[in-house]
């Protein structure tokens, strides 16, 4: 991959100094690229996307609020589709690109890629991806779902649910969301929701991940593993596990960590079992910056639970299940990419700093 396409990438929204979130490394970079006379490549950052936003709305005081628009995908937006929900979204170029959750008219899971200049508005591809992979053992297709994608280094890597002999973290990396590589599992099965952290931390690749089943999994914590090189993965760290009320039968990781001067904000998503079954909601935690196993502050209350009919009336009633997280350049507004009762794709949004301090004025350890 070429320094050109890894500083424009950086430029566009996932790019942190240390414990700040702001973008004074970009600027850094910018500085560098002006020196290295690569001018072009400066000038094509500039052309920033349209970040998508809406305001909270009058008389809401509510930390996370509701896109008025939702749901932006719906469940039939491809003619394969029978539904499409739980995706990953990330600045792209001039716009945003994505990998989508579509569950097929035969109700066979796969990911597909998409593209949007705003971020609401998606073309998502009518045929799934199709992964390059030198061994046709990992390459072997059972289902792919629940996928989350990150910038780190000089690509673009995506984490998914992957069939292999039960549900494990299937991984892999596209430069232009063109040509996909499928790399090796990460981990065993059976696990479900690896999110990789967006940088090395100890100077090695880490992942949160969620132990589980064959089924419909009535436990789950969320643990913490680093790799040197993103296949052999090791170090293993409990973070943590559900608790009373509407987090009590599992917990697993949503979007991208998100780097804070406070630590790592972790969205996650919590399930109760009522009689009519699972209920999945959002909540929030902050992790330590440099051991992100250490839970700084975790939210009592939850952040978001279904209460919209695209929420509570679905394939699967009642689940919010957030996959993606991107902050504006300035580093202060954040949207949510969710999915709705699995069936369709919603948005919801919050300011950074908000957020963070909810999460701290609501904490319980
Ligand atoms: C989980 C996963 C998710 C799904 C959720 C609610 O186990 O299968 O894809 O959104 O259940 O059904």
């Amino acid at each position: 991959m070429s320094q050109n396409t890894k500083a424009s990438s950086r430029y566009n929204g996932y790019c942190f100094t240390k414990g700040k979130t702001d973008f004074k490394h970009c600027q850094w970079l910018r500085e560098k690229l002006k020196s290295e006379r690569r001018l072009v490549v400066v000038a094509e950052q500039e052309k920033k996307p349209p970040f998508p936003w809406e305001e909270r709305p009058k008389g809401c005081s509510d930390v996370v609020w509701r896109y008025s628009k939702n749901p932006i995908i719906p469940r039939n937006a491809i003619p394969r589709s029978n539904s499409i929900f739980n995706s990953a979204v990330v600045p792209f170029k001039d716009g945003y690109a994505g990998v989508f959750r579509v569950d097929d008219k035969k109700r066979i899971m796969n990911l597909h890629a998409g593209f949007s200049q705003d971020g609401i508005n998606w073309q998502i591809k009518p045929d799934p991806i199709e992964w390059v992979c030198d061994d046709p053992e990992i390459a072997r297709f059972e289902y792919r779902y629940d996928p989350r994608v990150v910038w780190i280094e000089d690509r673009y890597y995506i984490t998914w649910c992957n069939g292999y002999h039960g549900p494990t973290i299937g991984m892999g990396y596209t430069f232009d969301f063109q040509t996909f590589y499928q790399m090796e599992n990460a981990f065993l099965p059976y696990n479900r929701n690896g999110v990789l952290f967006p940088r090395k931390i100890h100077g090695k690749y880490a992942m949160l991940s969620r132990p589980s089943d064959r089924g419909h999994t009535p436990f789950g914590d969320i643990f913490y593993s680093e790799s040197p090189d993103l296949i052999h993965w090791g170090y293993h760290r409990f973070v943590m596990g559900p608790r009373s009320g509407w987090e009590s039968t599992k917990i697993g990781a949503g979007p991208v960590p998100i780097e804070t001067p406070e630590g790592w904000l972790m969205l996650y998503h919590g399930v109760i079992t009522h009689c009519n079954g699972f209920i999945y909601s959002m909540g929030g935690a902050i992790l330590d910056l440099d051991y992100p196993w250490k839970v700084i502050y975790r939210c009592r209350p939850y952040l978001m639970t279904p209460t919209e009919w695209y929420e509570q009336v679905g394939d699967t009633p009642n689940v919010v299940f957030p996959c993606a997280a991107i902050l504006d350049p300035e580093g202060k507004r954040l949207v949510i990419y969710y999915g709705g009762a699995d069936t369709v794709v919603a948005l919801a949004f919050a300011y950074l700093d908000e957020l963070v301090q909810f999460v701290k004025d609501n904490s319980e350890l």
